[in-house]
């Protein structure tokens, strides 16, 4: 029979922190779900010689793109931070303590997917690429750096637009703490790693630093270590 339990496979990153967030928030909230967190090597130089790389055959069949987060659970996996955010919580959050009922509450359901997509779509893979061009390549591209800090700093502008008169970025009123935000926080909080100064947008810099007091992002953001 297979297992209850569910195996994140994850790294430090603002990708592999997502999910352990919201995990973390479930456990706290609800009492489940039961997880183990398997930290993988992100190293192409590990590759066929560390066993938990994510390019090893075994790691490739569970999620074909060779990355992180991916969960398995009851021997299915799951790959994509936004498609596990919104899995865990149809399976988990049965209160809609983190998201929005889709049947009952279809428009914040709504909201609440176009700022994950918003979210993954964009800030994901725009401040991906201005961590590689600044951080990480072996040429020194300016183009490249500036194209991509340039275009997540649009981004973080619209985000502050949004948060400009709520606390969070989808529900009613001033908002409500959900996957939304989980999904960008786990980006926007690592702004510091390309010396981009939240300080550029108010907003921003309080919608991060009142998530970061939550004792649940706090366990999700360690639960791996480099
Ligand atoms: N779109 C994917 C992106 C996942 C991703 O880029 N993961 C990175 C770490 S943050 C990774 O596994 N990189 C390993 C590699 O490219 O070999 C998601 O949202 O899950």
């Amino acid at each position: 029979m297979s297992s209850d339990k569910i195996v994140l496979y994850t790294a430090p990153t603002p990708n592999g922190i997502t999910v352990s967030i919201l995990l973390e928030e479930l456990k706290a909230t609800y009492g489940i779900p039961d997880y183990d967190a398997v930290k993988m090597s992100l190293n192409q130089a590990d590759r066929g010689k560390v066993h938990n790389q994510v390019k090893a055959d075994w790691f490739l069949e569970l999620n074909p793109a060779g990355r992180i987060p991916t969960i398995v659970h009851h021997d299915v996996p799951v790959v994509e931070t936004s498609a596990i955010l919104l899995y865990l919580a149809a399976q988990f959050d049965k209160e809609f303590k983190f998201s929005f009922d889709p049947i009952k509450d279809p428009y914040n359901y709504s909201e609440q997917l176009q700022w994950l997509f918003f979210t993954h779509g964009g800030i994901g893979p725009m401040q991906s690429q201005a961590n590689h061009f600044i951080k990480f390549s072996t040429e020194d591209i300016p183009y490249g750096k500036k194209r991509y800090l340039d275009e997540t700093k649009r981004l973080y502008g619209v985000l502050a637009i949004r948060l400009q008169d709520r606390e969070y970025l989808t529900g009613p009123g001033r908002g409500k703490y959900a996957l939304a935000d989980i999904k960008a926080y786990a980006l926007v909080s690592k702004a510091w790693f390309i010396d981009i100064d939240l300080g550029e947008w108010p907003p921003l810099k309080k919608w991060v630093e009142r998530i970061a007091e939550r004792p649940a992002v706090q366990a999700g953001e360690t639960i791996v270590t480099w």
